[in-house]
């Protein structure tokens, strides 16, 4: 075939121009496919060679594959400087800079809740006080009858209270940690001076109830406990808890498990007894519940009600948080906006 080799010559030349300015890989992959394909521009020059006088093709089909290899080696090299340049626009691009500043995490804190509780254990450790936990599922036994509720108490409503369904019956989301003080007594012999914190559950939900809330209860047992011992327990702890100088007020109340028993009142945190909203304008703010352990429940955890006698009392770790920021609404400590927690 006459003018084979100028035909390879200016398939070199081309190819070299084609590999020269494909500036992408896939450029450079298109161009390679016009050459070396199947149907390439080097394929149909090898096809033409058969067809040569033997004394040519010797020589031609050399020159072909000299070009072929160069060609080769030329694409290889394009390609691999194509990578290299998209490598370092890439370095360029993500470059990491060392001398930054730190991107500063914002500092957290704890939730008003942990704090208030936190709070009020470390004033009745300073007092005696230890620290005593339970589960949050409890046996009806523990919650509701060794604390001297009668069957058809109120409190045992399907309605007041989350009852769990379980094979052997009777388990209820704990409505109080008073199950926790039973168990500790059930464990050991007076004297006893704990105080019982935790989550608490009961089917109720408004502006005042949340559905899990928490509190703290404490109990003393020893001989000669008096109503005296309890007032001037919850008289310093108030003192600890909202400052000095705020007048205490008893009133009798009723509960299953005490008795006698009392509500207990602080003159109010926000107007200081003149009168105010949060106070429903009478100076005073029922802050917790308390009294003399009840003879039965001493008979229930096996403790001789003519040697011994004890005092009780409990809060709601939410109300002693919303008196002392002036919070209305319980359901904010729990929406988790952090527009309200980073308040405090
Ligand atoms: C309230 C009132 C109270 C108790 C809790 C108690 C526990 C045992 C025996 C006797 Cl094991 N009493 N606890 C006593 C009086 C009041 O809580 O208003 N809590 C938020």
């Amino acid at each position: 075939m006459p003018g084979t080799s100028e035909q390879i010559a200016r398939l070199r030349e081309e190819g070299l121009a084609a590999l020269a300015a494909a500036c992408t890989e896939s450029e450079l992959l298109a161009a390679k496919g016009r050459f070396f394909g199947k149907k390439g521009a080097v394929s149909e020059i090898l096809k033409g060679i058969a067809s040569l006088p033997a004394e040519e093709r010797k020589a031609v089909g050399a020159e072909a594959n000299r070009v072929r290899a160069e060609l080769e080696a030329v694409f290889d090299s394009r390609l691999a400087g194509i990578r290299e340049g998209e490598r370092l626009a890439r370095e360029g691009r993500d470059r990491l800079d060392v001398t930054l500043p730190g991107r500063a995490l914002p500092p957290g804190h704890r939730h008003p809740i942990s704090r208030t509780m936190s709070d009020i254990i470390a004033v009745f450790r300073r007092l005696g006080f230890s620290v005593q936990g339970g589960p949050d599922v409890e046996k009806d036994y523990y919650n509701f009858e060794a604390l001297n509720f009668p069957p058809e108490h109120p409190a045992r409503d399907m309605q007041d209270t989350f009852y769990v369904e379980s094979r052997d019956g009777d388990l209820v989301l704990r409505t109080h940690t008073s199950p926790i003080q039973i168990r500790t007594m059930e464990k050991t012999r007076p004297p006893v001076r704990i105080i019982a914190p935790g989550a608490v559950y009961r089917s109720d939900s408004d502006i005042t109830h949340s559905p899990m809330f928490h509190q703290v209860e404490g109990l003393a047992v020893d001989r000669d406990i008096t109503f005296a011992d309890l007032k001037g327990l919850l008289t310093e702890f108030c003192r600890m808890t909202f400052g000095p100088g705020k007048p205490l007020r008893f009133r009798p109340s009723y509960f299953p498990f005490t008795e006698p028993s009392a509500e207990v009142d602080i003159r109010c945190v926000i107007c200081g007894g003149s009168g105010c909203r949060v106070c429903k304008d009478t100076g005073w703010l029922e802050i917790l519940g308390a009294g003399m352990v009840d003879p039965a429940v001493f008979g229930f955890v096996g403790y001789d009600p003519e040697e011994y006698t004890g005092f009780a009392f409990g809060m709601g770790v939410e109300r002693i948080a919303m008196l002392r920021h002036g919070i209305s609404d319980i359901r904010l400590f729990f929406e988790n906006d952090i527009r309200f927690l980073s308040q405090f």
